[in-house]
Order: structure tokens, then C-alpha cells, then sequence
């Protein structure tokens, strides 16, 4: 395998079939061989269940189902342990982000001219469609909160690939919903590329956002600041 995909997902069962048919197409038509990691925190939704009976169409979905466990960014660290591929990616399950990027943004790895690309909302040709202005602020400010700790424009997508090596013997913190940036800032890595991508706000589900989300990002934020300063 080429690269794996994981997609973290909680009560995405409208969403998953949509996208996972999306990803394969892409994969096929590309020749990237890839494979995709759904790791599913028991959604009552029972997208696990949706995800084994994809897996039984198209046959290359390894589907984690956790128990007793949630949260977005060790769901994540948990797909990635599942991997055994030189290349990992991640991305949202709600359509928010376009598979048909997922060529652009890997490419570049193979190629060995970058070690991390992603899929960007905030550079030139990238957007973001269908938010409301409060949103849009707030994923602002979220942003420049981050801005000393990377100097990549959007640290906080979370469409994005790395080479494994990136992340090895390296620890990264599980708590949060953003892995991207923790990665960013604790991984070992040279040069990164940031793909356009138009991001589209979810249409079927509901967000998994919350004030708890928002109070766990400004501590880990500062907790990023404190460990570059030291
Ligand atoms: N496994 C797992 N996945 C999660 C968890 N929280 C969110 N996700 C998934 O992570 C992805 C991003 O979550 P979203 O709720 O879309 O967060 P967002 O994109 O910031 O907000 P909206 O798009 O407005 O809902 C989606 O695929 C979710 O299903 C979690 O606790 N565990
Ligand atoms: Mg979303």
C-alpha cells in the first residue's frame, strides 16, 4: 500500500458511503494504492456497521471500532498505529474536505518534495463554502492563535498526508482536535506543501464542536508555546 487514509468518524453513517465511494474512485483512477482506516468511536449511529458492510463492497476498509474511548485526535494516532503504510493521511468523514485532492496532495510525497502536504482553506484558490460569518471568525482566530508555532497558513485543517518517518520515535499528544498541528509542531520534517482545497460545510450530522472543544484547543495551544519556548 501506498498510502492509508484514516477517517475519524462519530455518527457519520449518512456521510461514509458518499465519501468512502468518492475515495475509491479517486484511488482507482490515480493508481495510488491505497487503503482506508476508519477508526469509530461506538456512534450510537452504528457507523461501524456501516463501515464493515462498505468494506464488504469494495474490500479495502479496515474499520476500529473503540469502546469506552472518544476524541478525535487519538482516534486518529489509533488509525495511524493500525497503518502499515509509508504514507499517512487523514480527513473528515462529513464531505467537508474534496477526495478528488487526495492525488495533488500525495504526490508531492512520493515525489519526495515535501514530507507534509495539506489540504488548505487559506491560500490562494482555497475557500470555504457555505459557512456563517461566526464560524468563519472563529476558525480565524483559532488560526492566529496557532501563528507562532507554524508558519503554514492552515495548521488547522484536517485534510492533510505526511511521510511516516515524520512522526516516528516521536510523542505526540492524543488529547484535542487537532492533530494536524501537533504533528506541525512536534513532527520531524523538511519541506511542507499546501494543496487549495474548497471546503464545504457538512450537510448531513451535526458538528462535534463545543465549548469543551474550544477550552481543550486554547490548552493546547498553550501547551505547544511552552514546549517550543522550552
Ligand atoms: N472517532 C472519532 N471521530 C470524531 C470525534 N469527534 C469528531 N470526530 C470526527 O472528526 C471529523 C471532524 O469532526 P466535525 O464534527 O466535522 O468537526 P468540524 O469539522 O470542526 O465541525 P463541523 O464540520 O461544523 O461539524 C468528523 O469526521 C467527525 O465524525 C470523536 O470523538 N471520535
Ligand atoms: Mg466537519
Amino acid at each position: 500500500m501506498d498510502i492509508s487514509i484514516v477517517i475519524p468518524t462519530y455518527n457519520e453513517s449518512e456521510n461514509l458511503p458518499i465519501l468512502i465511494d468518492r475515495i475509491v474512485k479517486v484511488l482507482e483512477q490515480s493508481g495510488i494504492e491505497g487503503q482506508i482506516i476508519v477508526v469509530d468511536d461506538d456512534s450510537p449511529d452504528k457507523t461501524w456497521e456501516i463501515a464493515n458492510d462498505l468494506n464488504k463492497t469494495y474490500g479495502n476498509i479496515e474499520v476500529v471500532r473503540r469502546q469506552g474511548k472518544r476524541g478525535l485526535s487519538s482516534a486518529v494516532l489509533d488509525g495511524f498505529t493500525e497503518s502499515g503504510s509509508p504514507i499517512l493521511g487523514v480527513m473528515d468523514a462529513d464531505l467537508s474536505h474534496p477526495p478528488e485532492k487526495i492525488p495533488e496532495l500525495v504526490e508531492p510525497i512520493l515525489n519526495r518534495e515535501a514530507d507534509i502536504t495539506i489540504g488548505s482553506r487559506y491560500i490562494n484558490s482555497g475557500e470555504i463554502e457555505q459557512w456563517p460569518l461566526m464560524r468563519k471568525l472563529s476558525s480565524k482566530l483559532a488560526t492566529l492563535a496557532a501563528c507562532k508555532l507554524t508558519s503554514v497558513k492552515d495548521p488547522m485543517s484536517g485534510f492533510f498526508f505526511l511521510r511516516r518517518e515524520v512522526i516516528e520515535n516521536i510523542e505526540l499528544n492524543p488529547k484535542g482536535f487537532k492533530i494536524g498541528l501537533e504533528i506541525l509542531v512536534r513532527g520531524k520534517y523538511g519541506n511542507v506543501i499546501e494543496v487549495p482545497i474548497k471546503f464545504r460545510d457538512r450537510i448531513y450530522g451535526e458538528t462535534k464542536l463545543s465549548q469543551k472543544v474550544i477550552i481543550d484547543y486554547l490548552i493546547h495551544v498553550t501547551r505547544l508555546y511552552i514546549y517550543k519556548i522550552f
